[in-house]
């Protein structure tokens, strides 16, 4: 299966613009608790380089484009987000990294859960170590 899961948003376009809207537990299969947004990344800025152990999570590039490299232990994907209307979600034990952020982009976060330290592998092997475990 691949890991790359793309959710497709409603998009509502008229003459003023386009609009798109997201209900937890509708267009993603979670309540939100938390909303973050990456802005102003210097494009030669990588973030990510964790995974989580109880966190989902939906990225969506509200502007501009980044790439996410995706990473479960078997397999190595990396996609290019670049549509406002479309989500990329990351389930928990997911490795990933971001990478080549445009000048101007802005990546908007759905999260599933509050803002906890202690959800994150931030090393590499410690990631492969658990997931070989599962
Ligand atoms: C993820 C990717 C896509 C908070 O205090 N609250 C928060 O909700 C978040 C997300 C971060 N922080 C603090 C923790 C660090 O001191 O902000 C600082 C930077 O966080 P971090 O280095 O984890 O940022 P990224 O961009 O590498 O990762 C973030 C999320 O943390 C992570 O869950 O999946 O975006």
């Amino acid at each position: 299966m691949s890991l790359v899961k793309r959710i497709s948003l409603p998009k509502i376009s008229d003459p003023r613009g386009n609009l798109t809207f997201i209900e937890g537990q509708r267009h993603i299969p979670f309540e939100i608790r938390r909303v973050y947004y990456l802005y102003d990344v210097p494009a030669e800025s990588e973030r990510g380089g964790h995974a989580h152990r109880n966190l989902t999570q939906l990225l969506i590039a509200v502007s501009g484009s980044f790439d996410v490299l995706l990473d479960d232990g078997k397999s190595r994907e990396t996609v290019t987000l670049n549509k406002p209307y479309e989500g990329l979600l990351i389930d928990c034990f997911v490795w990933r990294e971001m990478k080549n952020f445009s000048s101007g982009s802005v990546c908007m976060v759905l999260a599933s859960r509050v803002y906890e330290a202690d959800d994150y592998i931030r090393d590499y092997q410690d990631f492969m170590r658990t997931v070989r475990k599962e």
